[in-house]
């Protein structure tokens, strides 16, 4: 018996040992936990990229990907296949052999992080942005250490960053679009422009228009990222995440006159609401507006309207800039609800996939 007792011994001692060794081994060449970003943005821009794409790491690792802005991503590997559970927990081991994904989750605290014991290559990508994705290289020997690629992500994402803020600039200094309507009014058009393949510009062009009382104005989207102009506060009911009616058109009256809702609902390219949504102004003043799948990423504009008659408007262009709302502060994140059930990634992949277009984001962009 005892020399049993002894081989077991010195079996339940490797295997209590062997964990604090490789953790050992792993800290010695490199973090056992590399920390990416999951898309990222600053005021006015969101960066759909993750950041950095590519690295490597050691086998046994741990990558934690991090979802600082306030645009909806998944991590995900794989294609779905009927019966596999809808999303993986994060921390959980991922080697290669099936469907593997986080839920829809977005900023700024939230992260999902994936274990990885086998080497290999292992692609991933986002549910919501077709063009973002990356891969996990997987090897035995060390892997790439976090100071050089938060360097790397850091560069991805200025380099993305400074091609949006070109596009920007550029929409910026184009002259005010108006034209003559048969009544003697005038149509102000404002611009929803500027999209690439991995980033999105969240702003109105002209931030501020000044117009005067009788005017419409006219929102044009060139792009196919969904968005509103909507003026006043989303009426009761569910909070918006899990309200769809956020993405439909709401308007009240023949003319706003500064109260109540009024909403464009989403347009764009692919959209059913289309380009285009108008509103003529009734009454003098100054009305804030916003996108209400984006104001958290600072997509808010300002209708001034003037007198029917009286001295001259001032032009947009030396207007100076309005300031955003705050960002809303927490999020439903890894517990995304829509219509009031939970959505899976799969079921994403589906709404998805039926309207071509991330209505997913329409319906998780925000908690008010
Ligand atoms: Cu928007």
């Amino acid at each position: 018996m005892r020399p049993l007792c002894l081989g077991a011994l010195a079996v339940a001692l490797v295997l209590a040992i062997s964990p604090r060794v490789m953790q050992a081994e792993a800290s010695n060449d490199q973090p056992s936990v590399l920390v990416v970003r999951a898309g990222d943005g600053e005021n006015g821009y969101a960066i759909n990229a993750f950041l950095p794409a590519s690295f490597t790491v050691s086998a046994g690792s741990t990558v934690r990907w991090e979802f600082p802005w306030f645009e909806p991503h998944t991590v995900t590997f794989g294609v779905p296949q009927a019966g596999a559970p809808q999303s993986s927990p994060t921390g959980s081991a991922y080697a290669g052999d099936r469907f593997h994904t986080s839920d829809l989750t977005f900023g700024p605290d939230k992260s999902y992080e994936v274990r990885f014991p086998t080497p290999g290559a292992y692609p991933f990508y986002c549910v919501t942005h077709a063009e973002m994705r990356g891969t996990v290289t997987v090897i035995d020997g060390p892997g790439d250490d976090q100071v050089a690629t938060d360097a790397r992500g850091g560069l991805e994402f200025t380099a993305a960053l400074v091609d949006l803020k070109a596009i920007a600039s550029d929409w910026a200094s184009r002259p005010d679009m108006q034209s003559p309507l048969p009544d003697g009014s005038r149509e102000h058009v404002v611009a929803i422009a500027g999209a690439t393949s991995y980033g999105d510009v969240q702003q109105f062009f002209p931030p501020r228009v000044t117009i005067r009382e009788g005017d419409t104005v006219r929102w044009h989207s060139a792009v196919k990222t969904p968005h509103t102009a909507t003026f006043g506060p989303f009426p009761g009911g569910l909070p918006i995440v899990d309200n769809p009616a956020v993405a439909e058109q709401f308007r009240p009256g023949e003319a706003y006159d500064g109260s109540g809702y009024w909403n464009s609902g989403a347009i764009g390219v692919d959209w059913p609401l289309g380009l285009d949504f108008e509103m003529k102004f009734a009454r003098p003043g100054t009305y804030l507006y916003y996108c209400i799948l984006h104001d958290t990423q600072g997509m808010v504009g300002e209708i001034v309207v003037l007198p029917a008659t009286g001295p001259p408007p001032a032009g947009s262009a030396t207007a100076t800039p309005i300031t955003p709302r705050p960002p809303a502060t927490g999020n439903a994140g890894q517990d995304e609800v829509i219509g009031g059930r939970p959505l899976g990634v799969v079921g994403l992949i589906v709404v998805v996939s039926l309207l071509g277009v991330t209505l997913a984001i329409v319906t998780t962009a925000r908690r008010r």
